[in-house]
């Protein structure tokens, strides 16, 4: 029986009505356009996308240390605190994972010395999304975690507010994490200005963050020119709950994804049909009464939502695996059980006190996370994806005897000939023949 087939097999008490988005054509070529015109005109032409997209051409684009210090004024002391707890939280456990990666240097045969380093890139780009909210843990998310990989520059882009500036409580967050350089600058002109950089920013080596379609399409686009995080799409949560969880909790859980926007996928998966309907009988008395956003969740609930009845606890295994989702909370009489077996999902949020908002905002994972079932191969944005494994090799005496005769035969095999010669030569340096 695989995956498929409990998948197939299960039973709905709701649908999705859309599947997900993809980009669209039009989409594609105007993004190629932008990146295309950056590249060949520069400043200038980041201007004119700036004007024509956001109603934003300043005489620079660059943010001063004057602005930052007056939005450091400006919020609220408490959500300051909580900016900075957040930012200690995941700077601290990027610093934890850090240490769990080592570098290495091993003696693999008498004279053979092979070893990796790990060096952090030089440049990095971060782009910070505004759009329907502004984001403020996504600056701490993605640049707090550069800096804690050692990358020596990173640089930050967030668009303007309507009316002008970075969202304040954005800017603190972006400086407080550590940016280097950061620019009030949107969409794909500010992904195209860092990645090939224009007149005032030195182009980078790496761009990461989330952000609209258009965004993702244009990382998808520079991949190649720069290294990019991960491709994410819209946010997506698939909660494994049973009879023994809190229907109300979940239901929150669901519409707090939902609230995303109108195309987030919200999946509650249990192996009770009971259960399940007062889930949708507590998500529909509160989009009906007062779920504060309910204008948006109640489209992605009527767009994306699904509600899925497995026959049986492994077939709600099988079926969270298959959907790989981009969080995955467990709220079940037996959590262990399923942080024992399940194997795709972009982070993990284990017993009802544990909630997709923590992971979003404040408790120190990343929210950067795969989406749109990549989560079948990829984790989400950590502090090693900002360090590149740089392999060496050393060659002794000893070594050169043992590795080249098998160098020099598979060389002399490929009819790669020049190949075969250096490899003899360092045999006939040390043996004299
Ligand atoms: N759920 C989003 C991140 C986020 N949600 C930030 C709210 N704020 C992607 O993981
Ligand atoms: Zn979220």
């Amino acid at each position: 029986m695989n995956n498929e087939t409990v998948l197939q097999r299960a039973t709905y008490l709701k649908r999705a009505e859309q599947g997900p988005e993809s980009a669209s054509p039009e989409l594609r070529q105007t993004v190629a356009e932008i990146l295309a015109a950056i590249r060949n005109n520069g400043q200038e032409a980041v201007r004119v996308y700036s004007q024509k997209f956001d109603s934003w051409n300043p005489d620079t684009f660059r943010v001063d240390q004057e602005t930052i210090e007056r939005a450091t004024r400006e919020i609220d002391p408490g959500l300051r605190a909580s900016i900075d707890f957040s930012r200690a939280q995941v700077h601290g456990f990027a610093m934890h994972q850090r240490g769990t990666l080592r570098e290495l240097e091993v003696e693999t045969l008498p004279g053979v010395i092979l070893g990796h380093k790990l060096v952090p890139v030089n440049a990095v780009g971060c782009y910070v999304p505004g759009g329907r909210y502004p984001l403020i843990a996504s600056a701490i998310m993605t640049i707090a975690t550069a800096k804690a990989a050692g990358v020596p520059r990173v640089i930050a882009c967030a668009p303007p507010m309507k009316g002008g500036g970075i969202h304040p409580a954005q800017l603190y967050a972006m400086a407080a994490a550590g940016a280097d350089e950061i620019y009030c600058l949107g969409g794909v002109q500010a992904l195209a200005a860092m990645a090939y950089g224009v007149e005032t920013i030195k182009p980078v080596d790496m761009v990461v963050g989330a952000g609209n379609a258009f965004v993702a399409e244009a990382k998808r686009q520079l991949f190649g020119h720069v290294g990019i995080d991960l491709l994410a799409g819209p946010s997506e949560v698939l909660v494994i709950a049973d009879d023994s969880a809190e229907p109300k909790l979940v239901a929150a859980d669901l519409l707090a994804q939902a609230e995303h926007g109108p195309t987030s996928q919200v999946i509650l998966v249990t192996d009770s049909t009971a259960f399940a309907e007062r889930v949708i009988a507590e998500v529909e008395q509160w989009l009906q009464s007062d779920w504060p956003t309910a204008q948006v969740a109640a489209q992605a609930w009527r767009n994306r939502a699904e509600v899925i009845v497995g026959a049986d606890r492994e077939s709600v295994l099988r079926i969270a695996d298959e959907i790989a989702s981009e969080h995955v909370e467990v709220q079940t009489h037996d959590d262990n059980w399923f942080f024992e077996r399940l194997t795709n999902y972009g982070s993990l949020f284990l017993g009802k006190r544990s909630t997709v908002a923590y992971g979003d905002k404040a408790i120190g994972t990343n929210h950067v996370l795969p989406t749109d079932r990549a989560a079948r191969y990829t984790g989400g944005l950590f502090v090693g994806k900002f360090l590149k494994t740089l392999t060496y090799q050393r060659v002794l005496a000893k070594g050169t005897e043992t590795v080249a005769p098998h160098v020099a035969a598979i060389c002399d095999a490929e009819m790669m000939e020049g190949h075969a010669i250096t490899a003899r030569m360092r045999l006939e340096r040390e043996t004299g023949e």
